[in-house]
């Protein structure tokens, strides 16, 4: 039986707090429409920045009179948060804020997010709305493995597992011995963390002699916070038999159930009542039609904490056409595997990390175990990728695995058309992640 038809009963009848996923079109644009007026006046009339903004472009909140005149409104990026640090974005009276949010990115400030009462509501209506797309219910045993605190992971799981009634297990990242034996002891069917961590929680189970499939009662994997490939998911589903889930989300618009992929994975459903999602051309800014890959850019409807309008999140998606067999009626995104930050160039060549994870995870004896690192030699860049294969490669003559080499270079190079060279690592050998994973180290001088 596949993972699918395991963790999905076809026939359970819809979850009732699905409702809104299959509206009417006519409906949920006019229900769109009205939440944007109220956000862009908010907006304006509160957040000093939008203000200007839409001052010098000469537009108002009563400009915006169809969903197309999102058009018409400046976009904000993760650096206009940085720079009004700590509270420039904050919409709400500090009485009406109920919890900060924070992502930190690697250098400088952090940014902060302000959730009302009403925002953690929006929030967690999306994140439930996402687990019960993922056929999560009352009788599941709901393992949060996600981080607890500034980060958006752990908290909103909790909040979604909570909503759908599931018996939640917050055991935060870390303590991965006790984990393992958490899961098993209290048969966890269902477990929330980055797809990184889960790898690792393998692995050590496999070294404790445990089998995910006969010791355990996992079903579902609710997996995000970072890119990772179809590759991947299918690597992660043989290994351990569960059911791999696709949750998006980032803390500017909420955290965790902004998006997610439904049983027919073809794409990410987002919860577009409260988050309006567009696809632009990252030079031009100009929208992009329907199909077409750019940056995705969401709008938030109906956050009063530090609402959102045109954020630009670097990340690299399209919207999808066409109906989901699934009956839903929102919108869908194709998953990211990629953000425009994480992209390399090497010798003039655009690589991104997911292209170097789906060539090298086609080649049989590897393990999903790889860091990719970049160089200059001279004036060269030279790429090079690490990566974990199964022990028994290592019992191999010396011929065997000078081939077992080459079949990942020309798998990597069949993608990516630049030559990497290739390092066959131990497994267990390279760095484990408790969160998000660090996979290209980059150690060119920065110009
Ligand atoms: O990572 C929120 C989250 C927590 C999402 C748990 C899913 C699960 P941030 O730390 O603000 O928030 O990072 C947001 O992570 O812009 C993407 O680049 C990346 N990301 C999040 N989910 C996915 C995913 C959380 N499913 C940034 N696939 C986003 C690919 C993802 N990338």
């Amino acid at each position: 039986m596949s993972p699918y038809e395991f963790a999905h009963d076809l026939d359970t009848p819809v979850h009732p707090i699905s409702a809104l996923d299959y509206m009417p079109r006519e409906q949920m644009e006019a229900l769109q429409l009205h939440r944007l007026k109220a956000t862009v006046k908010l907006c304006y009339e509160r957040v000093p920045l939008t203000r200007r903004r839409m001052d010098e472009r000469g537009v108002r909140p009563e400009h915006i009179k169809t969903l197309k005149d999102i058009a018409l409104l400046p976009f904000m990026i993760k650096h206009d948060l940085r720079d009004e640090y700590p509270l420039g974005l904050n919409a709400a009276d500090m009485s009406e804020v109920a919890r900060f949010h924070c992502s930190s990115g690697t250098t400088g400030k952090p940014i902060v997010i302000t959730n009302t009462l009403n925002d953690i509501e929006v929030w967690r209506n999306g994140a439930m709305r996402a687990f019960a797309m993922f056929g999560l219910r009352a009788h599941d045993v709901l393992q949060v493995s996600y981080g607890y605190g500034l980060f958006t992971g752990g908290l909103g799981a909790h909040y979604a597992g909570e909503g759908i009634g599931c018996a939640v297990l917050p055991t935060s990242g870390g303590n991965t011995e006790r984990q393992l034996m958490l899961m098993r002891d209290l048969g966890v069917t269902a477990i929330a963390c980055t797809p990184s961590y889960f790898l690792h929680l393998i692995d050590e189970g496999i070294k404790a002699g445990m089998d995910f499939r006969r010791d355990t009662r996992l079903k579902h994997g609710i997996f995000g916070a970072e890119p990772w490939t179809n590759a991947m998911r299918e690597k992660i589903e043989d290994l351990t038999g569960i059911c791999a889930h696709d949750i998006y989300g980032l803390t500017e618009i909420s955290g965790p159930g902004v998006a997610g992929d439904c049983q027919y994975r073809c794409g990410l459903h987002v919860f577009e009542d409260h988050f309006y999602p567009e696809i632009v051309d990252p030079e031009t800014l100009e929208p992009l039609p329907d199909g077409e890959e750019g940056e995705l850019v969401f709008t938030t409807l109906d956050r009063t904490g530090t609402p959102m309008l045109r954020y630009r999140t670097r990340d690299i998606s399209r919207i999808m056409t066409g109906v989901c067999k699934c009956g839903r009626t929102i919108r869908r995104i194709a998953r990211v595997s990629a953000r425009s930050d994480d992209m390399l160039i090497i010798r003039g060549v655009n690589v991104f990390p997911s292209q170097i994870e789906t060539g090298l995870l086609a080649v049989d004896k590897v393990l999903p175990h790889y860091q990719i690192v970049v160089d200059r030699k001279g004036d060269l860049d030279s790429l090079e990728v690490k990566v974990e294969v199964m022990p028994e490669a290592f019992g191999d003559d010396i011929k065997s695995l000078e081939s077992l080499k080459r079949r990942i270079g020309a798998s990597i190079q069949h993608i990516i058309n630049i030559n990497v060279a290739v390092t066959l690592a131990e497994p267990n050998s390279l760095p484990r992640s408790e969160g998000k994973i660090k996979r290209v180290i980059d150690n060119r001088p920065k110009e």
